[in-house]
Formats: structure tokens, sequence, C-alpha cells
């Protein structure tokens, strides 16, 4: 098989390709990658092709010994589940799309000339995918164990061995869209995301959808961890105090590798679109690096929360190009043409100027 490298628009030494590796590798222990979106043919992105983001290496999890436990003060009584307790429960799907807050965050210094704390990975435009998960509902479980009304916050708790955990308010665990997933694509979740079972909060950044779930705690009180104060912050002197992330914003990207080369033929050229507020109403492209611009066709399905796919016909001329797209969602939300540097290097959604050679 064909080795696609793509050279991420940072650090391109950083990115290197494995043998029969699809995927873009930006670490390999812990194994981080980008999704290979050139790759993706439809509207579900393959596990081969979907992108991972792992902060300690892949744990190796026995399932029969596996129990989910849910306690904490603003609970009636713990409960355990086993994963065939899970399994007997009413299941919920959920298509989604997975964003990392860290995506594109070289094109801070790329394009604004500010690099980000430089001890964060280099994401190029690939760390994002569109699956469909299967599992349960988090707010049925809850409601299992008894949520007591002065119940505030709940934090959800990995197995990996710097037990990451992320907290979120109740409401928000409660949206019949936040699941508890043992599935993905159809088929039990994959070691690197978070077998035997992970959370799914969409639209939210990445980092809250915690993998390999060993303990959900329910707090009467606002919970403050690593994740919502230290890192997951926006901070820098644009900002008066961190503050922490929660919903990812709307972007597009275009399914090329960066800096492809294409020969001089007539062409659809095709990418992906998302908003955490709803559906996608428009994309749109240009080609004169923003001076004019065109709707691009959507194509179906396009449902909340799941990306839509946007293609367009293209007869480029021999020479260097930039593509550049923008979204637009059923709500007026748009993406904007500058991001405000965080030293941190998160939600970097501007307009992207995607570089293709065509010979
Ligand atoms: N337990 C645990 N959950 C985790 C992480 C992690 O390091 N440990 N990484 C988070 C981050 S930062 C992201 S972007 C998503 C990535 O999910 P994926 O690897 O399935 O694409 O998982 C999240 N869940
Ligand atoms: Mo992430």
């Amino acid at each position: 098989m064909a080795r696609h490298v793509s050279r991420g628009p940072g650090a391109p030494n950083a990115i290197e390709s494995l043998a029969g590796e699809r995927r873009h590798v930006v670490t390999s222990e812990p194994f981080n990658c980008e999704s290979a979106l050139e790759q993706v043919k439809g509207w579900i992105t393959p596990v081969p092709l979907h992108f991972v983001r792992s902060t300690y290496p892949t744990p190796s999890i026995d399932p029969t010994a596996w129990r989910l436990r849910v306690e904490g003060d603003a609970v009636r009584q713990p409960i355990e589940w086993t994963l065939e307790d899970l399994l007997a429960m009413p299941a919920r799907g959920q298509v989604c799309w997975l964003e990392c807050a860290g995506n594109a965050r070289t094109q801070f210094a790329e394009v604004q000339g500010r690099p980000t704390d430089p001890a964060q990975l280099p994401w190029g435009v690939g760390a994002v995918g569109n699956a469909e998960w299967t599992g349960v509902s988090l707010g049925a479980v809850l409601d299992l164990a008894g949520i007591q009304p002065n119940a505030v916050d709940v934090l959800i708790e990995g197995l990996d061995e710097g037990k990451r955990s992320r907290p979120m308010p109740l409401d928000v665990a409660r949206r019949p869209t936040t699941i508890l997933a043992y599935a993905m694509n159809g088929e039990d979740l994959p070691p690197d995301h978070g077998y035997p079972l992970r959370a799914l909060i969409p639209g939210w950044i990445g980092a809250a959808s915690i993998k390999w779930v060993g303990r959900i705690a329910v707090s009467s009180r606002p919970v403050k961890v690593p994740t919502n104060t230290t890192s997951y912050v926006l901070e820098g002197p644009d900002y008066l105090k961190p503050i922490a992330l929660t919903e990812q914003p709307i972007r597009s990207v275009v399914a090329l590798a960066w800096g492809a080369e294409l020969s001089a033929s007539p062409r659809m050229v095709r990418g992906f679109a998302w908003s955490p507020h709803g559906r996608v109403s428009r994309v749109e492209y240009s080609l004169d690096r923003g001076q004019s611009w065109a709707n691009a066709t959507l194509l179906d399905p396009n449902i909340p929360l799941a990306w839509v796919r946007w293609e367009f016909a293209w007869r480029p001329d021999p020479g260097q190009h930039a593509i550049l797209t923008r979204a637009v969602d059923e709500h007026g939300n748009r993406q904007p043409d500058e991001v405000t540097w965080n030293r941190l290097g998160y939600l970097y959604n501007a307009v992207v100027a995607h570089p293709v050679r065509v010979r």
C-alpha cells in the first residue's frame, strides 16, 4: 500500500510515517495520529483513518474484570455495572464529529506568526473524525444511581495511568446526545479509542470525551481538575483569567493532503464541515486568496453534531494554489478570519489556506 505522508503545516519533523500505517503519526508512544482525511471516501471516518489522541499509553483492560462505578456525594448510592449490564440497557446511537481542541494549532505560528506552547502536540488540520457510536445514555446510567437535587457536576475518569478526567455540568451530562459508547462504527471500541467504554460529549472539545471510562463521580460542587484549570483553558494576554473550554467552534477542512500534488485536469475538490450549534447551512470556497467566494455543494446526510461533506468542481492551472473554505451554520455562526492567540493553541477555527501544487 502506498504511504501517504502529509506534512503538517507546523512542525514537519514531528510527523513521520509507520510502515502500513494509513494515518499521519505525530507521536508513536503514546500513539497520537491525525486522520488521513484525503483517504476518507464516505461520511463516516473508518477506524484505521480516525485520529487518535492519547496522553498516556493505551491501557489493556480485561473486559470481564472491568467495572463502571458511579459514585459521589450527589448520588443516592454508589453503583457498579459490568459490561454485560450496560449491553442489556436500551442502546443509543450517535453519529458525531470528534475534534481535538488543539487541532490546527500550528496555524497560530504559520499564519499569525505567534507560536504557542512548544510542549503541546504540533497538530496540522487532521485531528478530527466523524464516527458512528453506539452505547447507553449517560443520563440513564446516572438516573439508576439516583441523582440528588444538589448535583452540579459530573466527572468522568479514565483508567489510563494518569487517570485522565474531565467534569461537565449536570445538564450537559443529561443531554440525550451524551453517551457512554461501547461500539465505534458497529464494532467493539478499538483499544486506542477507549475499549471497553468511552464517553462522548458531541459538540464539545475532544478532551471531554474520556476514553477507558472506569469511574463517574457526581458532585454537589463545581469540580476542578487539571483538564479544566491548567490545560484545556484559553489563556494569554487577551484573556483576563483562564477560561475552561467547552464547545469546539465551527470549522471546515479540505480532504486533500497538506501540500497535495495534483495533475492539471478537471476534478472535484472535497472536504468536511461541522458546527457544535446545528446543521452547517453553507460552505464557501475561494481560489483567489479570499477575494471572491462561491458555494460548494453539500452532500446528504446533514444532521446536527455530525459533519457534512461538501464538494466543488475545479479546473486547475499548473502552479501553486491555496484552497480556502469557510463554513456557516443554520444559526449564522461562521468561521472567522483570525483567532485570538492563546498560549496553549486551542480552538483555531479561522479560515485556512490549504496549499496544493498542480503539475
Ligand atoms: N482517558 C483518556 N481519555 C481521553 C484522552 C486521554 O488521554 N485519556 N484524550 C482526550 C483527547 S485530548 C481527545 S482529542 C480525544 C480523542 O479521541 P480519539 O483518540 O478516540 O480520537 O480523547 C479524549 N479522551
Ligand atoms: Mo484533544
